[in-house]
Formats: structure tokens, C-alpha cells, sequence
């Protein structure tokens, strides 16, 4: 197993000896936790920097909703959103940039702005995806969604979740590997919430060490989500803290190396402890 002790992000090379946070930007009217609050450029420029204050190790900025039954967005308006914001953070911060998009135009143009991670919840799967993540240098996030964020949710079915996600994850980095990307530009996901019920999103999580396994830094992403709400009897959105960091913190203590979350200053803290306090190494199985 090939165990990468840095992360490449278009030259940019973040150190994976601890877990990373990766802050949430999203500036999106429609997005299911944060809506419309960060649209404007200036509140998104000010955010970021809030984030990174707060601990962000990479800036993750989208400008489409995924949230289940989102319609997608047209390619000038996404473009519209996000590249002049990219652009800003990339001359105002010093942590790297990362483009949430599954549209290979928006990635291309991203990276030109100075992206550095391509994070794609369609897991490259969109004609030219591949090609355009693999030419561009920057880290590649591969996620797994079953269906499209319009329909996931509708009927999610699986004979076995996790060896489902970890075939195509797997597949799909051999696939960027053949391509030449290195391997310390490809981050693996397994989409909480994305076309999987409650029950296939514990099970994810259960078998998290199967995915570590592969050898790639995993991505987890669950922060604010309707698993965490599920979990806690049905709660809010906007009373979901407390389970989203608890999950992060399981989610490090059992190897990811990247935590996709709207509340960094509260999972920095709970990373603290845990690297003060937790046993020793956490990401080999
Ligand atoms: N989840 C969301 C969006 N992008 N990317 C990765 N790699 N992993 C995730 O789990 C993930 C993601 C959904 O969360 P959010 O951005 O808060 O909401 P919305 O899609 O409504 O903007």
C-alpha cells in the first residue's frame, strides 16, 4: 500500500499527518444548510477568511446545490458565481482553493483562476470530466453518488453499499492513475447523503477502514446533514453541531484525512483533543 504523506494541490502540498479541515463555502441562494448567506461576493471573500481564521486547512467553494431534488445550474451562471470568488481568495489566502462542481468547463476555468482541487460530487463521471481533472494539476476529490442530486434520494438501492462504493471509488482512481495523475493528487469519497438512506450511510461509515484501506486520503463530508439529523430523533438543521463534529472527530479517528464541514472552529477543537488525547495513529488499519 502506498501511503502519501502529502497531498498536491496544483503545487500547493498540504501535509497529511493530521487530519484537514476543509472549510464550506458555498455561494449558492439555495443551498440546504447556509442559503443564500454567503451569495454576494464580498459576504463569500469575508466568510472565507472567517474560515481559515477558524482553522481551514483548503476552501471549498460551490456554486450549484446538491441537495436532494436541487435542479442544476446553467454553466454561466455557475461560472458567474464562482470563478471572480477564486479568483479574490486565491491573492487573500494562503490555504488552497477547491471548486465543488461537476461541469469539466467549471473546473478548467477554476483552475485557471487558481483552484487548487477539483471536488466533483459526480465523481467525474460528466463526458471530458476525467480528461479535464487529470491535465489540470490540481488534487482530484472522486466522490460516489448513486443517480443525480435531482432523483437520489427517490429510491436508493444497493446489494451491498460499501463494497459498491469502494469498487467504483477504486475504479475511478485506477482510472486517474492510468491518465498520469499522481497519486498524491486523488482523494476519495464516499458521499454521505448522496442516493444512500440511513441505513447504507452507517454502514459507510461502519466500513470507513475498507475505503482507508485503498490507500488514498479519504474526504468525509457530513457536517449539518440529514443523517446527523436522523441520528439525533429528527433534529434541524440548524441544531446539528454537536452530532456533526462528533461524527468528523469518528470519522479522523478512523483515518479520513479530510473533513468537509461548516463549523470549523468546533471540529479544529475536537481535532485538538483528539490528537491530544486519542491513541496514536489513526489512519492505518
Ligand atoms: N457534500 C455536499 C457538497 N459537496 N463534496 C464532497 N466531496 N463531499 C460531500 O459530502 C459533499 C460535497 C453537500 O453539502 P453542502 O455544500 O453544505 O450543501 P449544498 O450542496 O446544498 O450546497
Amino acid at each position: 500500500m502506498h501511503e502519501p504523506l502529502t497531498l498536491d494541490c496544483a503545487g500547493h502540498r498540504l501535509r497529511l499527518d493530521r487530519p484537514l479541515i476543509m472549510g464550506v463555502l458555498n455561494v449558492t441562494p439555495d443551498s440546504f444548510s447556509d442559503a443564500g448567506r454567503f451569495a454576494g461576493r464580498e459576504s463569500a471573500i469575508e466568510h472565507a477568511r472567517r474560515l481559515v481564521a477558524d482553522g481551514a486547512d483548503i476552501i471549498d467553494v460551490g456554486g450549484e446545490s446538491t441537495r436532494p431534488g436541487a435542479e442544476s445550474v446553467p454553466l454561466a451562471t455557475e461560472l458567474d458565481r464562482v470563478i471572480p470568488v477564486i479568483a479574490a481568495l486565491r491573492t487573500e489566502l494562503d490555504v488552497p482553493v477547491s471548486i465543488d462542481t461537476s461541469k469539466p468547463e467549471v473546473m478548467r476555468a477554476a483552475v485557471a483562476a487558481g483552484a487548487g482541487m477539483i471536488n466533483d460530487v459526480n465523481g467525474l463521471r460528466a463526458p471530458g470530466a476525467m480528461d479535464v481533472a487529470a491535465a489540470s494539476g490540481a488534487a482530484v476529490c472522486v466522490m460516489h453518488m448513486q443517480g443525480t442530486p435531482r432523483s437520489m434520494q427517490e429510491r436508493p438501492r444497493y446489494r451491498d453499499v460499501l463494497a459498491e462504493v469502494v469498487a467504483f471509488l477504486s475504479g475511478q482512481a485506477e482510472a486517474l492513475l492510468a491518465r498520469g495523475v499522481a497519486w498524491e493528487r486523488i482523494v476519495l469519497d464516499p458521499g454521505f447523503g448522496f442516493g444512500k438512506t440511513l441505513e447504507h450511510n452507517v454502514a459507510l461509515f461502519r466500513g470507513l477502514h475498507a475505503l482507508v484501506a485503498l490507500g488514498h486520503p479519504v474526504l468525509v463530508g457530513v457536517s449539518r446533514k440529514s443523517l446527523i439529523g436522523s441520528l439525533l430523533g429528527g433534529r434541524p438543521v440548524t441544531d446539528r453541531l454537536m452530532g456533526s463534529v462528533t461524527a468528523a472527530t469518528l470519522a479522523a479517528r478512523a483515518g479520513a484525512r479530510i473533513l468537509r464541514v461548516h463549523d470549523v472552529r468546533e471540529t479544529a477543537d475536537a481535532l485538538a483533543i483528539l490528537a491530544a488525547l486519542g491513541e496514536q495513529e489513526t489512519g492505518e488499519t
